[in-house]
């Protein structure tokens, strides 16, 4: 197998050795490598596929790339100092300032001198007779370590649909998730875009205002709610440098990691009209915070259908062509279901004389041509195709790994009926492999940085844990990992997430990947709960051995 061969050659290439190897200098990485190095002083060498950290915000540069997470929640909690000395200046970071972010960490905790850029990992095989991990790169490096860590983030394997005929338009086409550095310019050129999730509602109103003419191709309507981003004031800086410590806490107390908490009423402890002025203020307000308005919007359909009525009916409002405004509200399934967008005139954006909406649903796309889009109705001609399709999320980014445990046996063989691990860490099969914030963790449904410095935080105690008593490997029991999915599946099936069939958290959105709900629905902070107590029981469910 391609996979196993390459990391072989690693072997044979005079390999550097290190006691860790993490992949992915995005969030997780950068702070897995402090974590390892300083903290625990093993060597440990990052690999890194792009030219500069950043991770997923690396390569989604598109027109319009923010984080739908505030900004004061978005960012690592573990340093004091960082927390009093970085300022943001909007309510949402945008991409540069999320970067620059990072790489200000990068360069305050000197990680860059233990970071090599420009190297994608091809493949990883465990040796079990030495108990290593042998690391290959596509440009030819080769590495050992004791501990592999794969912080490969859970939206960075882009998902460009196979649609016949892509290979002869004579224009341009681009996905989001991997932008071009220089940017693209839309001045005065007919755009199609392709994907009304968090990145196309995000990307159509910028590219609307220098497009000659936009066209969105939508195949299922989205809910999305006003972000109303801007300037974050002096004062709210001065209270986010007063308070952080409680901040984080509220971050570490609510199930999604955000920090705002979740309102402990039902939708139907009030009434209608006192319901509706408490989705008014949460409009104007704006930001995920709307689906904190009440606690059973996600676990109770009639008090979600009161969510999404609302905001059905403010699309109707905004949205002046009855017919564009019939489309763009007739959504399938409920709301939140499906990661909520939060944006910027989206809605708005339909009212522009140089945009049009293509339901293709009712039209679906048949071909791409040297002109344009052909649906079964027409030829959209275009001079610039924007893929917003997605990723191949969670299981996506690790498979392309090529990870080989025990006996040869590949992560794709393991997981060829969906994801199974323990806790979204570990693999059976595949000692002291960990995954930050796989599959089976909160990670999506939860704000990110908090997921990660969670799971970061448990893998360092973790590997201390067994170079303090003289262990060299962990792996899963297969028990553990069927109660596991299990459990995963059980928080899921309590929601109205699985509702939404065609979601990326089911896998839906990539054909013939396997319909499994991949992240753990139980809410952070329960899961950190079990994670802790699974610690502090010695690490029950995983075998620990010399
Ligand atoms: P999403 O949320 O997966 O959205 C992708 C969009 O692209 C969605 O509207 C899809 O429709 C559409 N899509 C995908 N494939 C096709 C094809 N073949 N034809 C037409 N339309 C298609 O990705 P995003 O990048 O927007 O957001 C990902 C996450 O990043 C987001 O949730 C945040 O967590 C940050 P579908 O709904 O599948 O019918």
């Amino acid at each position: 197998m391609a996979g196993g061969m390459e990391a072989s050659r690693a072997g044979g290439q005079n390999p550097q050795s290190f006691e860790a190897l993490i992949i992915g200098a995005g969030f997780s990485g950068l702070y897995q490598l402090l974590s390892l190095r300083d903290r625990l002083g093993l060597s440990t060498r990052l690999l890194e596929a792009g030219a500069g950290v950043g991770g997923t915000w690396y390569w989604n540069r598109y027109p319009g790339a923010r984080c739908d997470s505030e900004s004061h929640s978005y960012c690592y909690t573990f340093s004091k100092d960082l927390l009093e000395e970085w300022e943001w200046t909007e309510r949402y970071p945008a991409h540069p300032e999320i970067r620059r972010y990072l790489n200000h960490v990068a360069d305050r905790f000197e990680l860059r001198r233990d970071i090599s850029f420009n190297s994608r990992v091809v493949a990883a095989e465990y040796d079990e007779e030495v108990n290593h991990w042998r690391i290959a790169t596509e440009n030819g490096g080769a590495f050992l370590a004791k501990y592999l860590i794969a912080a490969v983030g859970c939206l960075s394997a882009a998902n460009v649909p196979s649609i016949p005929g892509l290979a002869s338009f004579a224009g341009r086409w681009v996905h989001t998730g991997e932008w071009p550095h220089e940017g693209v310019d839309f001045r005065g050129t007919r755009v199609g875009l392709i994907g009304t999730g968090s990145t196309g509602i995000q990307a159509a109103p910028v590219i609307a205002e220098t497009a000659g003419h936009l066209t969105v191709f939508q195949r299922t309507a989205n809910y999305s709610v006003p972000a109303r981003n801007g300037p974050l004031s002096r004062d709210f800086l001065g209270y986010l440098k007063k308070n952080h410590a409680a901040i984080r806490q509220l971050m570490h107390a609510t199930p999604n990691g955000h920090a705002f908490a979740i309102e402990d009423r039902s939708a139907f402890d009030v009434s209608t009209d006192e319901r509706l002025a408490i989705y008014e203020k949460a409009w104007e307000k704006g930001g995920l915070q709307f689906r904190a308005s009440f606690r059973d919007l996600l676990v109770d359909k009639a008090a979600n259908d009161t969510a999404a009525d609302f905001i059905r009916g403010k699309i109707r409002q905004i949205v002046k062509d009855p017919a564009t405004a019939a489309k763009l509200s007739n959504i399938d399934h409920p709301y939140a279901a499906k990661r909520p967008p939060i944006d910027t005139d989206y809605f708005e954006t339909f009212n522009r004389d140089n945009v049009d909406l293509v339901d293709v649903r009712a039209e679906p796309i048949e071909a791409i041509t040297p002109a344009g889009i052909q649906t079964r109705a027409r030829e959209y001609p275009l001079d610039i195709i924007v893929f917003a399709t997605g990723f191949d999320a969670m299981t996506g980014p690790l498979l392309r790994l090529n990870i080989r445990g025990r006996q040869g046996r590949s992560l794709a063989q393991a997981w060829q009926a969906g994801p199974r691990n323990y806790l979204g860490l570990q693999v059976a099969g595949f000692p002291n492999l960990f995954t930050v914030t796989g599959p089976g963790s909160p990670s999506v449904l939860c704000n990110m940085p908090v997921a990660i410095e969670q799971h970061v935080d448990w893998i360092t105690a973790c590997i201390e844990h067994l170079r303090s008593r003289g262990l060299e490997r962990i792996e899963p029991l297969p028990d553990a990992v069927e109660g596991w999915v299990e459990e995963v599946n059980a928080a899921a099936k309590a929601t109205l997430l699985p509702q939404a069939h065609h979601s990326w958290y089911l896998g839906a959105n990539v054909p013939g990947k396997p319909r499994v709900f991949m992240p753990y629905a139980g809410g952070m902070a329960h899961y950190r709960g079990i994670c802790d107590d699974i610690a502090r029981r010695g690490y029950a469910g995983f075998r620990l051995s010399r």
